[in-house]
């Protein structure tokens, strides 16, 4: 069986393989992260529509099944490392949502990075990866490994003129920039304290307890139904 109809079967509604050298110079940790590996796996799955088209009004309803996509994807992830390993090959699954700690807003690898380099999606103007199918209605995790598999392409920015998610951000964390491939700093684009304080808002109301917002995933066009 391919490990790519593995990870469906499992789950997964997104799957696609990045050479890392496409990614070289990204700041990982810890700094040796990468040096066993030669191929990244994007991993992703895809939230239910109606939880982004009822927002704010659905986000204790976004809040829980964040978590049951990230438990999903992690579930995945670890069974395909195992799938991996019988096959004689290195594998290291990176959580769907782990911030490290001291780092700032960061984690050990940015999924968002292997699935561009993989091609399953593009950096947009929310500096989320938007796939073509789901738009950025989907989250991700990664599996490292020395598996000879085949890589994708990079994906190009579609966006075009679009900035409905930099005008609908409610924390105004979003600012324009023109960039083809990906913004050579975060903060061209993401206000991250003014992102994060909204976040924090939201976790600290019982009825939704975790770091979601949303509004940027919901009015992106490529997520709305065709
Ligand atoms: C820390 C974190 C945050 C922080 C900081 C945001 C950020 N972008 O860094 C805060 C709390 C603000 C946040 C907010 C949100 N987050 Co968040 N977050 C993370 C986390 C845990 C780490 C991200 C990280 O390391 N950032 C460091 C910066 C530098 O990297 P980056 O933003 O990932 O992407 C940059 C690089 O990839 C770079 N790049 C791409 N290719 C290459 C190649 C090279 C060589 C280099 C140098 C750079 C480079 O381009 C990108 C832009 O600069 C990831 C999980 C993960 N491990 O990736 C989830 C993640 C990015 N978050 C996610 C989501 C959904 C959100 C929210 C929508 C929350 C919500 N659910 O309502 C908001 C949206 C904010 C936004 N519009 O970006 C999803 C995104 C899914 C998708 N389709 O893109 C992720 C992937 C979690 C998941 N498992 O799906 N988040």
């Amino acid at each position: 069986m391919e490990i790519s109809e593995l990870a469906f079967e499992l789950g997964a509604n997104v799957f696609g393989v990045a050479d890392l050298d496409e990614i070289k110079g990204y700041p990982v940790h810890p700094e040796n992260l990468l040096e066993d590996f030669k191929y990244g796996i994007t991993i992703g799955v895809k939230l239910p529509d109606s939880i982004f088209d009822l927002l704010p009004e659905s986000r204790s309803l976004y809040s829980r099944y964040y978590t049951v996509a990230n438990d999903l994807l992690d579930n995945i992830a670890f069974r395909l490392s195992r799938y991996i390993e019988k096959e004689g090959y290195k594998a290291l699954p990176i959580p769907a949502s782990k911030i490290v700690d001291g780092l700032y807003w960061s984690s050990h690898i940015s999924h968002k990075a292997i699935a561009r380099a993989a091609g399953v999606g593009w950096i947009g103007r929310s500096l989320l990866l938007i796939t073509p199918e789901f738009g950025p209605r989907v989250r991700l995790a990664s599996i490292l490994t020395d598996m000879p598999l085949e890589a994708g392409k990079p994906a190009k920015n579609r966006c075009g003129k679009c900035r409905e998610c930099i005008d609908n951000c409610i924390a105004k964390a979003l600012r324009f920039s023109e960039f083809e491939d990906y913004p050579k700093r975060r903060e061209e684009v993401l206000d991250v304290d003014k992102c994060a304080s909204k976040l924090r808002e939201f976790a600290a109301d019982p009825n939704k307890g975790t770091m979601v917002c949303g509004i940027c995933i919901k009015v992106c066009p490529w997520g709305k139904k065709k």
